[in-house]
C-alpha cells in the first residue's frame, strides 16, 4: 500500500468522516458576523479552538481540513493547530485554492484559482504538518450553463492541483461542487454531476494522478433550491449512487460528500440512506462544512457560557454521522 493510499483510506474508514473547517477569511468573517461575533483573526482562531477541542472528536472525525491562517495560528495551550490535531489522532488537512473567480469569456460561471507556486506551498504545509489538501471547484447549473468551457478549466485545474500535492506527499481531496443554488430539477443535477465526473476522471487520468491517493468530494444528487421539488431520501439517495456507480472508478478508496447548505438532518439521513444500497465499491462518507459546524455556531455566538453547549452541538452532529455510517 502507498503512503498516499494509506492516507486516503485513514481520512474515508472506520465510519469517520471529515470536517471541513477552512472557510476563507471573508466566508469566516461573514458567519461570525451573522451571530453577533466581531470579525477578527483572534475571533477566528478562538472559534476553530472551539470546533477542534471539542470532547471524543476523534471518535467520528478522521480528519479536518484547516484554511491557511488558521494552520499558522496556535491554541491556547501554544500548539499549532496541525499538532494539536496530530496529538489527539486526526489528520490535518489544508486548503490550497485561492478561492473562485469569474471565468474569462463566462463571468457568470467560476474558475477555481491558485496553481501558481502550488509546488512551493504544498512542501510548506507538509513541513508543517498536513497530511492531505483541498481544492474546490463551481460549477452552476442555469441556462447556459455550466458551458463546456467552464467544465473543461475547472476539472483541468483540479487535476493539475491534484497532481502537485501527490508529487509533494499530500493526499488530495478533489472537490468538484454542482451547486444546489437554482431552480433546476434532480434530473438535471443528475445530468451535470454526471457529465463534471466523467470529464474530472479522464483529466485526472491524463495528468497520471494515482487514482488510489485521492479523496473524491462532490455534491449529493439533490434538486435545485429554488425548483420546488421535494424528492424523498431514498431518492436522493438513489440518484446519487447510480450518479457515482456510473462515474467513479473503483480504484478510488473514498468519496466524502459535501453538505452544498442542506439542512444538517437531512444531509446525515441522505447519508444513511446511500450506506443501505450497497455493496459499493468505495466507502461513503462525509465532509460536510455547515452541516457539521453550523448548529454550534448559531449556539456558541461569541459567547464564552455557551462554550460547552457549541460544542455539544457539534458533537451531536458528529456522532450522528458516524452513526449514519
Ligand atoms: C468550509 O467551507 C469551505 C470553504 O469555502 P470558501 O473558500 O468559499 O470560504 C468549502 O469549500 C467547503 O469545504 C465545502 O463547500 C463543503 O462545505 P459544505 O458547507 O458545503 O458542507
Amino acid at each position: 500500500m502507498s503512503a498516499l493510499n494509506k492516507i486516503a483510506r485513514t481520512m474515508v474508514s472506520d465510519r469517520r468522516g471529515i470536517l471541513a473547517a477552512d472557510e476563507s477569511i471573508g466566508t469566516m468573517s461573514a458567519r461570525l458576523e451573522q451571530v453577533g461575533v466581531k470579525a477578527s483573526a483572534e475571533n477566528r482562531r478562538v472559534y476553530r479552538e472551539l470546533i477542534v477541542t471539542t470532547p471524543q472528536l476523534a471518535e467520528s472525525i478522521s480528519g479536518v481540513i484547516l484554511a491557511d491562517e488558521t494552520f499558522h495560528q496556535k491554541l491556547t495551550d501554544g500548539r499549532t493547530f496541525p499538532q494539536y490535531l496530530d496529538d489527539i489522532g486526526i489528520l490535518a488537512g489544508i486548503k490550497v485554492d485561492t478561492g473562485a473567480k469569474p471565468l474569462a469569456g463566462s463571468p457568470s460561471e467560476k474558475i477555481t484559482e491558485g496553481l501558481d507556486g502550488l509546488r512551493e506551498r504544498v512542501a510548506d504545509y507538509v513541513k508543517g504538518g498536513a497530511t492531505f489538501a483541498k481544492w474546490r471547484a463551481v460549477i452552476n447549473i442555469g441556462p447556459d450553463a455550466p458551458s463546456d468551457r467552464a467544465v473543461h478549466a475547472n476539472v483541468h485545474a483540479l487535476a493539475r492541483y491534484a497532481g502537485l500535492c501527490q508529487e509533494g506527499g499530500l493526499v488530495p481531496i478533489v472537490e468538484p461542487e454542482v451547486l444546489m443554488d437554482g431552480d433546476h430539477s434532480l434530473a438535471r443535477c443528475q445530468e451535470v454531476s454526471a457529465a463534471v465526473l466523467e470529464v474530472l476522471f479522464e483529466e485526472l487520468d491524463l495528468m497520471r494522478v494515482q487514482l488510489d491517493g485521492i479523496v473524491l468530494k462532490p455534491n449529493m444528487v439533490v434538486a435545485g433550491s429554488g425548483s420546488g421539488e421535494r424528492p424523498s431520501v431514498e431518492e436522493v439517495a438513489e440518484a446519487t449512487v447510480e450518479t457515482l456507480r456510473a462515474t467513479v472508478p473503483s480504484a478510488v478508496p473514498g468519496i466524502a460528500f459535501l453538505s452544498g447548505g442542506q439542512r444538517p438532518e437531512l444531509a446525515t439521513q441522505h447519508l444513511g440512506a446511500m450506506q443501505k444500497l450497497g455493496p459499493l465499491p468505495w466507502e461513503l462518507t462525509f465532509s460536510f462544512g455547515r452541516a457539521l459546524v453550523g448548529p454550534a455556531l448559531e449556539t456558541w455566538r461569541g459567547d464564552d457560557n455557551n462554550w460547552t453547549a457549541a460544542q455539544q452541538a457539534l458533537s451531536e452532529r458528529a456522532v450522528a454521522n458516524f452513526a449514519a455510517r
